[in-house]
């Protein structure tokens, strides 16, 4: 490591060993599920409901993606789109159950299974989930052409960028035990740069893929929109309002009836009016709400 000055470091005086080991929590929220290496910790089968589709999720970012999708199939009259969503606890440690590593080896939700299809087919990563039904329901993606190859650039895009807002800025402006000056920083450039992308492709395109609402809508708006409007309370620190047709967009998409209902599901935080833990059937929007449950002592009404 040349110029590299230990003095500097954080803590100072710190030099990465030869070797890296696990040999303490890294500290920080989240530290509690972090672990070097993969696969299940208990054994617990997952619950199966009466649809076809099967979902294990959390009311994260990467779960909304597909729940907003699932509601917007069935707000066009897609029936075979009915779904069960089974809440998760990441922070309990559900998505290292047997039951969920066989679904999702990379133990995250969301996590899909078509119980529809024979032999059922597993759905991991919310990006394949999304192109799996676009393609499956024949919606929000374009069947051939430059229109389809542009959804499809937007959504690989969100896969590979969310994680720098994420995993990095989130993490280090948020969730990290003490703050650090230089991955902020870096993060903050990165995540400002990603803002700047879509603002300025914005600026000529009514939705992230032209003039049509796609599954590349439904993938970023969880992400970039909360961004620009609510997570990690970090919208001051980036100017967020700067970006004009970043914002003309989180309004029009977040305007969708399917859209607030898909981001209602497996949601944990927020006002328990914004909440639905489980979805079995559409009727759960207007009786299962968690400010409505509570209400009634904890009780849920069940459709079976
Ligand atoms: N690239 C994955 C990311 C999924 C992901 O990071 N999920 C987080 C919640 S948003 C998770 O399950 N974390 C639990 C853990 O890391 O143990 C996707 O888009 O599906």
């Amino acid at each position: 490591m040349a110029d590299y000055d230990p003095a500097q470091s954080q803590p100072p005086g710190y030099m990465p060993p030869e070797v890296w080991t696990w040999d303490a929590p890294s500290g920080g929220q989240f530290a509690n599920i972090n672990r070097p290496v993969s696969g299940a910790t208990h054994e617990a089968a997952l619950p199966v409901g009466k649809h076809p589709i099967q979902l294990y999720s959390l009311g994260t970012p990467n779960g909304v993606k597909v729940t907003i999708c699932l509601e917007e199939l069935l707000a066009l009259g897609h029936a075979g789109a009915e779904y069960d969503a089974w809440l998760i606890n990441i922070m309990g440690g559900d998505q290292f159950s047997s039951g969920f590593v066989s679904v999702n080896p990379n133990s995250k939700i969301p996590a899909m299974v078509d119980n529809g299809c024979s032999p059922p087919i597993r759905l991991f990563e919310s990006g394949s989930m999304l192109f799996y039904l676009a393609e499956k329901f024949g919606a929000f993606l374009p069947q051939s052409g430059q229109g389809r190859a542009e959804v499809m650039n937007w959504l690989m895009w969100q896969m590979g960028s969310a994680p720098y807002v994420g995993g990095g800025l989130g993490h280090f402006y948020a969730y990290a035990p003490f703050k650090m000056e230089y991955p902020i920083n870096r993060f903050a450039m990165e995540v400002k740069r990603q803002l700047h992308v879509l603002d300025s492709h914005l600026a000529n395109n009514l939705y992230m893929a032209g003039d049509t609402y796609s599954i590349a809508d439904m993938a970023i708006w969880p992400w970039y929109g909360g961004l620009m409007r609510e997570i990690y309370g970090v919208q001051k620190f980036l100017s967020v309002g700067e970006y004009v047709h970043l914002d003309r967009w989180v309004d029009l998409v977040g305007s969708r009836p399917a859209v607030q209902r898909g981001r209602m599901v497996n949601r944990r935080f927020g006002a328990p009016e914004t909440q639905l833990h489980e979805r079995h059937d559409a009727r759960d929007f207007d009786v299962n709400r968690a400010d409505m449950v509570e209400a009634r002592g904890g009780e849920r009404i069940s459709f079976d």
